[in-house]
């Protein structure tokens, strides 16, 4: 029953500016919950690391230090295109009176590759004729419409969608579930303007957000934002607890670890880029968006106004904003977590800056 399945996993060592490291997973895990155990072996002259993929700073100290990795020799899950659902919204639609969006997820049990060669066995929000992934689709309706979401269980135990922002209790879903093979529409104003999380809200909260249960959803203002961006994209700051310790093994953005790193985001100089930044992390109470060789403005809710001008964002679990940013010079441009653990573990990526 209790089937413990260690993989052999391939550490390769990367290093930011100072000495933080990254390890890469290569091998298989155990998909039964609870009862996966990690092992990462030392490999390549870089020195033994024994025990958990979660190693300690100690242990990683002793690492040689190299150059930050980046492109296709990264190992990282995922095809090219795994993630341009949330890399290329489509743009928002103009405010009108009475209009009503609609959208159907359907909760559903998945084992998901999260880190190269390294399986979760997740719960996922999937909208139909899409493939399954975590995060789940980003929702994109205009402050003032109403909005119907039909939750419908795939799975095999209750789940429910609860979703930040104003909306009546009985739309909440926090007091009612949607039990297996059952669906449920909940229905809103959308308001008020800007990014918001939506999770699921069954208990125990914390197994069902860390199973991958959360999504991104835009809010567009009734008044377009002074500025209108010329990309816009979502990223959601995610971990997974493989050996459900209650500690994160894998830390990523997007739900791919090292994946911005083998495919760096292609941006052009000089355009707007806006980024709705949700951060969903369990067992960790805080992540952070850093970016190399800029700043941006940082919007905690709403569009205009941004609250601070940086290079770098805090945000507590369930947290999010929006980073309006533009790049000046051509290149590749690193952005992590400044937790430096959680870069080390696959929260890091590029940003590669075109003409
Ligand atoms: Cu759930």
């Amino acid at each position: 029953m209790h089937l413990v399945t260690a993989i052999a996993a391939t550490t390769t060592v990367l290093a930011l500016s100072a000495a933080a490291l990254v390890l890469l997973l290569t091998g298989t895990s155990s998909a039964r919950d609870g009862d996966s155990t990690l092992q990462a072996r030392g490999h390549g002259g870089h020195g033994a690391v024994a025990g958990t993929i979660s190693a300690t700073a100690a242990e990683m100290a002793e690492m040689d230090h190299g150059a930050a990795m980046i492109g296709e020799g990264v190992a990282a899950p995922g095809e090219p295109d795994a993630t341009d659902y949330l890399l290329d919204l489509p743009g928002p639609k103009p405010y009108q009176p009475g209009r009503v969006r609609e959208f159907t997820l359907v909760t559903e049990e998945h084992d998901l590759e999260v880190a190269e060669g390294l399986t979760f066995p997740a719960w996922t929000f999937t909208q139909p004729g899409h493939d399954a992934a975590v995060p789940g689709p980003v929702l994109r309706v205009t402050e003032g419409d109403t909005v119907r979401i039909t939750l419908r269980n795939a799975s095999s135990q209750p789940h429910s969608l609860h979703t930040h922002g104003i909306h009546p209790s009985s739309q909440d879903g926090v007091l009612d579930m949607v039990g297996p093979g059952e669906s449920f529409t909940y229905e809103f104003t959308a308001g008020p303007s800007g990014v918001q999380p939506y999770h699921c809200h069954a208990m125990p909260l914390k197994k069902h957000i860390s199973k991958g249960m959360y999504g991104t959803m835009i809010i567009d203002p009734k008044v377009p934002p002074k500025e209108v961006a010329d990309r816009e994209m979502a990223m959601v700051m995610n971990a997974y607890d493989t050996n459900y310790d209650g500690e994160n093994e894998v830390y990523t953005v997007n739900g791919l670890a090292f994946h911005y790193a083998k495919y760096p985001i292609k941006v052009k100089r000089g355009e707007l880029n806006r980024i709705y930044l949700v951060n969903m992390t369990e067992n960790d109470p805080l992540n952070s968006f850093h970016v190399h060789g800029n700043f941006f403005d940082y919007r905690p809710i709403g569009f205009d106004n941004p609250s601070q001008y940086t290079d770098i964002v805090s945000q507590i679990q369930g947290d999010r904003g929006i980073i309006d940013i533009r790049f000046p010079e051509a290149g590749p441009f690193m952005f992590h977590a400044h937790q430096t653990e959680f870069g080390d573990l696959g929260w890091m990526g590029f940003f590669e800056v075109v003409e």
